[in-house]
């Protein structure tokens, strides 16, 4: 199937092959799409390279989200290679490290300040600059990945939950400013995944394990399951849904007790 041929994406948040963006690029690509990709920071690119390397000729761009100048050029760049833009895939988010590790209520105003803008903000900012190219082809369609820690508490997701929750909110706002243009707006609640962001998380296993007990499906989710579900949301099939929060997470939130 290449019903996706011809249609640019921007993609956001890789840091290697286990991150939950490139399993949505992967499967944007697989149906036609032609993809630019953002790392951050130098350490970074290799990485993306050589990932970029299983595309058909993928534009690489350097992007730190809490730069406007960097998000600027990155659309100056798409612009000028892609002259045109279909989807955005958001998939950015960072805490420093010693906000997941102590109580909530010892949350930092910095740890605070750099969570929402890099996890919350950076989407209406790339939104922002998104909106122009996809107006111009009629509309497009945005999708930024979220986690139930917005909603219910788990322990030590702590100042990360409260920028989910932004970002959740921000998904609605987005949706109903950038309708008109047809242009839509989702995210998708993803269950835990064994990616670069989870390592080295205490407990993490335990979450995981949690999840396979529990969850209707009583199993862990495939990465490459967040990926069909994003392609889903960002293609024509889904061209009615906007302002939603999917949750892909083998039922688990539907669960009491
Ligand atoms: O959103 C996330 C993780 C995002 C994340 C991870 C890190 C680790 C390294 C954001 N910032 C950082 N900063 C670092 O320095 N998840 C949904 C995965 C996750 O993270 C948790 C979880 C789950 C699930 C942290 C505590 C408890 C549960």
């Amino acid at each position: 199937m290449i019903h996706l041929a011809g249609k640019f994406g921007l993609v956001t948040g890789i840091a290697n092959k286990r991150s939950i963006s490139w399993a949505i690029a992967k499967a944007l690509a697989r149906d036609g799409a032609r993809l630019g990709l953002t790392y951050q920071g130098e350490r970074l690119l290799e990485n993306v390279q050589e990932l970029a390397a299983e595309l058909d000729r993928p534009l690489i761009l350097p992007c730190d989200v809490t730069s406007d100048e960097q998000i600027a050029e990155v659309y100056r760049t798409i612009e000028r290679e892609f002259g045109g833009l279909d989807y955005l895939v958001h998939g950015t988010a960072f805490a420093p490290r010693e906000e997941l590790a102590r109580p909530f209520v010892e949350t930092s105003r910095e740890g605070f300040r750099v969570a929402l803008d890099v996890s919350a903000y950076s989407l209406i900012a790339l939104s922002r600059g998104a909106a122009p190219m996809m107006a111009a082809r009629g509309g497009g369609s945005i999708l930024t990945l979220t986690y139930l820690g917005a909603e219910r508490v788990f322990t030590n997701y702590n100042v990360m939950g409260v920028a989910k929750a932004a970002l959740e909110s921000s998904v609605r706002y987005l949706a109903d400013g950038l309708g008109p243009q047809n242009i839509r707006v989702n995210a998708i609640s993803a269950g835990p995944i064994k990616t670069l962001a989870a390592s080295g998380i205490s407990g993490f296993s335990g979450i995981l394990q949690v999840y396979r007990d529990r969850s209707p499906l009583r199993r862990n989710i495939d990465i490459d399951e967040v990926g069909e579900t994003g392609r889903f949301l960002l293609g024509p099939e889904s061209s009615a849904i906007t302002g939603e929060i999917v949750m892909v997470d083998a039922g688990y939130h539907a669960m009491g007790m």
